[in-house]
């Protein structure tokens, strides 16, 4: 099978970076060691042994395997924990370092959770050091009639002495079947009753083996302290096999937990006195050499996948983005749009001002009514006159106002679809000519509106301003200069109408 070389090399290159990781920890470890070492001479060395310990964040490589481990059953190994069993009926999984560990003496640091919504939860999980990897089986997931020590944490009262959870230490020469009906008791070498399902931390177990003596200390995960560890129990004169494997397996049944390992870290112990095993042999110089070749071909091939995308995408590269620079038909719309909206503002104002006149313009005419209604209908033929032409006055106003309004919409439609689709379509060009239309329109009423004002002989001896040429081309300009034209008209009236008054209190 092929498998891509883009994933290759990045799986490749999480193995490196896994194992910088560790290796850097493990400097981290054994300085804690020897710090301990040094307080207590009897303590053993401590080294940490990166071929039979996984952790996150890093835990996985980009395939769901293990660096150095293998797992098997319903395990799954993501980046930051192995999920040895879900939370579904039946499951059974298990995780074996890959390396035979060849040296006596050792200490593992286990952290997982154990987590489930019932009040009681299955099966439980096993902790194994063996000359085999039991890969699969029915004692917490792993083999029966195994060669070693098996650590577990049962999780159900199988023999209903009320007494679980709880963790029991079973030794086996490869001959015995595990007692699952009392719960491993009747073998069980050691054992302690911890809950240890459900809590706020992760529960952490270190295992010890040193001077043929096996210890079991248990994090209860009530604290984020790490090494706040409490006694679970010990044996001494144990003897397991001198070369094994670990592992860690787990089981659900009719009830379920989810078995999630957060780190198994081993560390190997040497007697104080003792030759400490040689520094060179944390990574050998093969080794070593091999990674670094490794990483030099991941460099290379990384160098000359670059260089091959800069040639297939010349564009992509070197280029600064184009949204750094307006391209003139950007340009033209923006002016547009810009033009748009301040001609939509002006036409706006244009609309509010012509609402006030208008409303002024009610006001007298209703006054003059009045006076009129006063006066009696007889009343003299030049006031019917002026009511006359005020009531023109107002419709026409009245007519110039909804023309306004209506080029309002139009314009205010032009810039939505303007904003949606673009400008320089067909619609938006036909827009404009609508709203240019309808701008004739108002200017026509205007036109009308200065001719049929002066309503009698009296008003030519006003001197209203000269109403300016019209260009062929419209503008927001000429909008303004009507609304002149129209205020001074305005005040025109009233003018006339104030000597209008002053003339009919001389009849009186
Ligand atoms: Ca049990
Ligand atoms: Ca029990």
């Amino acid at each position: 099978m092929a498998v891509p070389i883009g994933k290759r090399l990045v799986a490749k290159s999480y193995l490196l970076i896994s194992v910088l990781f560790i290796t850097l920890k493990s400097i981290g470890c054994d300085n804690i060691a020897s710090g301990a070492s040094t307080s207590d001479p009897e303590a053993p060395h401590r080294r940490f042994e990166y071929k039979y310990s996984f952790k996150g964040p890093h835990l996985s490589l980009t395939d769901g395997s293990i660096p150095f481990w293998i797992h098997s059953g319903n395990a799954i190994p993501s980046a930051d924990q192995v999920r040895i069993t879900p939370s579904l009926r039946s499951q059974k999984g298990s995780v074996w370092s890959k390396n035979m560990v060849l040296f006596e003496s050792w200490e593992a640091v286990v952290t997982f959770r154990v987590s489930g919504r019932g009040r009681m939860g299955a099966d439980g999980l096993g902790i194994w050091f063996t000359s085999q990897q039991g890969l699969d089986g029915p004692v917490y997931g792993a083999a029966d009639k195994w060669n070693g020590i098996g650590i577990f944490f049962d999780s159900f009262d199988n023999d209903g002495k009320k007494n679980n959870p709880a963790i029991v230490v079973v030794g086996n020469n490869g001959k015995l079947v595990y007692d699952h009906q009392n719960d491993g008791t009747t073998q069980a070498l050691g054992t302690c009753l911890r809950d240890f399902r459900n809590k706020p931390y992760p529960i952490r177990a270190k295992i010890t083996y040193y001077k043929k003596s096996l210890t079991v200390m248990i994090n209860n995960g009530f604290t984020p302290d790490k090494d706040d560890y409490e006694f679970c129990t010990k044996m001494d004169n144990i003897v397991i096999p001198k070369e094994g494997f670990f592992g860690i397996s787990a089981a659900t049944g009719g009830l379920a937990d989810d078995h999630d390992v957060l780190s198994f870290l081993l560390f190997r112990l040497t007697e104080p006195g003792q030759q400490k095993p040689p520094a060179e042999a944390e990574i050998p110089k093969e080794e070593k050499d091999k990674y670094q070749e490794e990483f030099e071909n991941f460099q290379q091939d990384l160098d000359k996948k670059k260089e091959e995308f800069q040639k297939e995408h010349p564009d992509v590269l070197g280029e600064p983005s184009e949204s750094t620079y307006e391209s003139v038909n950007d340009r033209e719309i923006r002016q547009v749009f810009e033009g748009q909206n301040r001609i939509h503002l002006e036409i706006k104002q244009l609309h509010r001002q012509l609402a006030m006149i208008l409303d002024e313009q009610r006001r007298y005419v209703s006054v003059i009514t009045d006076e009129v209604a006063k006066k009696g209908i007889n009343a003299d033929p030049q006031m019917s006159s002026v009511i006359a032409t005020q009531q023109e006055v107002l419709k026409n106003l009245n007519d110039l106002r909804l023309s306004f309004q209506e080029s309002l919409k139009q314009v205010g439609s032009v810039q939505h679809q303007g904003n949606a689709a673009g400008l320089g379509t067909y619609e938006t060009v036909q827009h404009f000519n609508e709203i240019k239309e309808h701008l004739h329109s108002v200017k026509r009423d205007v036109d009308h509106l200065v001719q049929r004002s002066p309503p009698n002989p009296a008003e030519k001896m006003l001197k209203c301003p000269d109403f300016p040429p019209i260009p062929p081309c419209l503008s927001t300009l000429h909008f303004v200069v009507f609304v002149v034209i129209q205020s001074v008209l305005f005040f025109c009236y009233i003018m006339y109408k104030s000597q209008q008054e002053a003339a009919a209190k001389k009849f009186f």
